[in-house]
């Protein structure tokens, strides 16, 4: 398959005999306007759509979500989706296929049967230690759905700053949005705003999961409602963290501007918080179409542990009981209670402590799934190498595009089957990220291996699911990810065309 720069690479691909040449090529049928746009990106010039077109869109209900089928001879092509969701990746590989050929471009001959492996195919944004505003999420969901992801996660609130408006708390954002990390100006998302948001997404066949960090990552909250705060936790770790980052040691009611975690804390033996949350996660699941509202549960080092089983129990009965499935970071499985049906979401390393693998399996014992992203592999804001100029390097070292490549879903966690796993997703902490330049630079290629592990059978279950196919095809994008303005860091291990 070395000849076609495919990622995430499809089920089945057969060759054909010939090519199409993409000269005066036109298109028809639904989403045509997109495929007219992706080729013009690449080609140049006008792709008309036409009555009879050389290549023909369909939709034909009836098969497995996301799947699609293309064809593609010298006579001219058809892309048909299950769904528009399946019409629109086959839309993106078609898109990839596209090769120079002498001054113009072509298409080679191939058959294509494709659907993806898992149903949560996600990349995550923080919002909260840096502030991105409408237009900067939006070039992200065109970078991610044309990697056929489906799922935008957006971490809205941490310590450094609170994004989105919740109309009946109307405080938060007046009092609580102004900062970030350092000299970020912070900002934050009206309610109009997440719609938009929200909206765009959904056009481009993806679902936005709306993250309120609890019970630690709060420290925010105390600039609006202190009351609802506990002292800040100044553990060994925490102030480690203080020295090697810089920024000031947390107090509360005054904006925090660091990169320390785990110091915050709601108040949990206290109703006010309740109120306080019934009130937020309510206006967000009212805000939120899709199914899943993420409540964090990460990294609450200063909090009782009996008070965070207890917090946990409860907040995501809450969720629940909106009518929305909670979904937390893989620690909130220490939870004896956790709601029916919620979703884990593992980050620890790839290879990691059997406590860790308990805590992810909780949340298949009660009837939920699990999101998988290791954290060195799979976090898009880990420097590539030391000479990275932006990034971190805690887990386990920098993370090369190599080592994004490097693990399998099927065996990262032990005691974890196949239909345990929802699916894959890489996020982007932005604790050293400001601008859309930096996003692009981690992001690319590194979202490329999530996407494949998210969408592609299982190693060993396909040819080209190695690392020399995987960084062979990749190398072959760079002409599609330059038309596309994708700022991708140019790694020196993979030999870009
Ligand atoms: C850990 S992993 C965090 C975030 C930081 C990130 C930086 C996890 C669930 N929490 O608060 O931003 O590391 O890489």
């Amino acid at each position: 398959m070395a000849d076609y720069n495919l990622v995430p690479v499809p089920v089945h691909l057969e060759e054909g005999d010939g090519v199409l040449p993409l000269a005066g090529v036109t298109v028809g049928g639904p989403l045509a306007e997109l495929l007219a746009s992706e080729l013009a990106t690449l080609i140049g010039g006008d792709v008309p759509v036409v009555q009879e077109p050389v290549v023909s869109l369909a939709v034909e209900d009836g098969g497995e979500a996301g799947s699609y089928e293309l064809a593609i001879t010298p006579g001219g092509a058809t892309v048909t989706g299950a769904d528009r969701a399946g019409l629109r990746y086959g839309i993106f590989t078609l898109a990839q296929l596209a090769r120079r050929a002498g001054e113009g471009w072509e298409l080679p001959a191939v058959a294509i049967q494709d659907a993806p492996r898992f149903a949560y195919r996600g990349v995550m944004l923080d919002t909260a230690r840096h502030f991105f505003d409408v237009a900067t999420v939006k070039r992200v969901i065109d970078r991610a759905a044309r990697l056929k992801l489906n799922v935008l996660h957006l971490h809205l609130t941490d310590d450094q700053g609170w994004r989105i408006e919740i109309e009946s708390r109307p405080e938060l954002t007046r009092l609580a949005s102004g900062t970030g990390v350092f000299s970020d100006e912070g900002g934050h998302y009206t309610k109009a705003d997440f719609a938009e948001i929200v909206a765009y997404a959904a056009a481009n066949d993806m679902v936005v999961v709306p993250e309120i960090d609890l019970p630690g990552h709060t420290h925010a909250i105390s600039l609006a409602y202190p009351d609802l705060m506990e002292e800040p936790q100044l553990l060994p770790s925490v102030m480690e963290s203080v020295e090697a980052y810089g920024g000031d040691a947390p107090i509360n009611g005054e904006p925090y501007r660091g990169m320390a975690v785990g110091f915050s804390s709601v108040r949990i033996d206290h109703e006010p918080t309740y109120e306080f949350l019934a009130d937020v996660l309510g206006d967000l699941a009212e805000m939120t179409p899709g199914p899943w509202l993420h409540i964090g549960g990460d990294e609450c080092h200063g909090t009782d542990k009996a008070d965070y089983v207890a917090f946990i129990n409860r907040v995501t009965d809450m969720v629940a009981g909106l009518g929305k499935t909670p979904m937390l970071w893989h620690e909130a499985g220490a939870a004896d209670s956790l709601a029916s049906g919620a979703v884990g979401q593992f980050w620890d390393l790839r290879s990691h402590d059997a406590d860790v693998a308990e805590k992810t399996r909780a949340f298949p014992a009660v009837g939920g799934k699990v999101v998988l992203s290791p954290a060195d592999a799979a976090y898009l804001d880990m420097k590539y190498d030391a000479d990275t100029e932006i990034g971190l390097v805690w887990a386990d070292g920098p993370t090369s595009v190599e080592r994004s490549y490097d693990w399998e879903p099927g065996t990262l966690v032990h005691g974890l089957a196949e239909d345990d796993i929802l699916g894959v997703e890489a996020p982007l902490w932005t604790e050293t990220v400001t601008d859309l330049a930096a996003i692009d630079q981690l992001m690319f290629p590194r979202l490329a291996s999530a996407a494949e592990h998210a969408w592609s059978p299982a190693k060993g279950a396909h040819p080209s699911r190695t690392w020399e196919s995987f960084a062979d095809r990749l190398g072959g994008l760079a002409p599609l990810w330059e038309a596309q303005g994708v700022g991708f860091h140019r790694s020196q291990e993979i030999a870009w065309v």
